[in-house]
């Protein structure tokens, strides 16, 4: 049986399904891809859209990281995600997509709109994982990437601003949520606890993410700000990952 995970290392919804194939405890292969160099390999995979995380098990395809979720909970039922009980599984799937749809878009422009700003900081983390001469290339064609990146996922002024008002009102309304109770349906564990910590993973910077996180120095003061200001919301979340996240 092989498992293999295209990803870019940096993508939080690949970190998702990292984390759900770690969870489960199966050995997978991961193949790191450059943003802008993937869309020729995705699309030969999966025939359609570029995005990552796609799994290949044995030559069968899955794009996405809810579909992967969906996929590995049927094939390796061990240490589920997704609970049995009907009612319950909805209120975990609604926190998944809604997650997926809010947190995992606005975490990115909000971050990318402040570290695109700073190539030096950037271009390691894209590059993470990938052969070292591809850190050299981004860095040449960086102005092109920085235009190609805010094209493609309409990163500008504004959108980083409704992204930061989009992330406050999803932390403010999760920390409620975990001050209650240590898990965000049931009393377990579930892919929506994984899908919430995994997505917003990037603003607190676990060391087990395999990208080079800039020195707390090197972190633009705008965002370090932010940061500082929502630590406690952030930390509610850094316990759910650092509580579940199986070491790899
Ligand atoms: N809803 C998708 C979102 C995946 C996504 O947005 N992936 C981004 C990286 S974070 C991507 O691959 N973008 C490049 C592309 O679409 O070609 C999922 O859950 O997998």
């Amino acid at each position: 049986m092989a498992l293999k995970l295209y990803q870019f290392a940096i993508s939080h919804y690949c970190e998702k399904v990292r984390w759900a194939l770690d969870y489960k405890g199966l050995n997978y292969e991961t193949v790191n891809l450059l943003p802008g160099q993937h869309v020729k390999a995705i699309r030969k995979l999966t025939g359609k859209a570029s995005s990552v995380p796609v799994l290949d098990h044995d030559g069968y395809v899955v794009q996405g990281s809810g579909a992967i979720l969906d996929y590995l909970d049927q094939s390796f039922p061990e240490h589920t995600l997704t609970p049995a009980d009907p009612e319950i599984r909805e209120q975990a799937l609604a926190w998944e997509r809604r997650l997926d749809e809010e947190a995992g878009p606005a975490v990115r422009c909000y971050s990318y709109h402040h570290f695109l700003q700073r190539p030096k900081i950037v271009v390691p983390m894209l590059a993470a994982g990938t052969p070292f001469y591809n850190r050299i290339l981004l860095s040449l064609a960086f102005s092109r990437v920085d235009e190609l990146m805010r094209q493609w996922m309409k990163i500008n002024e504004k959108t980083a601003e409704k992204s930061r008002q989009q992330m406050e009102a999803l932390l403010t309304e999760l920390t409620a949520v975990y001050a209650q109770r240590p898990f965000l349906v049931d009393d377990q564990f579930t892919r929506a606890d994984l899908t919430a910590a995994a997505l917003f993973a990037p603003l607190f910077q676990p060391e087990q993410y395999p990208v080079p996180w800039p020195k707390p120095a090197r972190i633009p003061q705008d965002i370090k700000t932010w940061l500082t200001q929502w630590e406690p919301q952030l930390g509610a979340l850094e316990k759910v990952y650092r509580e579940n996240r199986q070491p790899v």
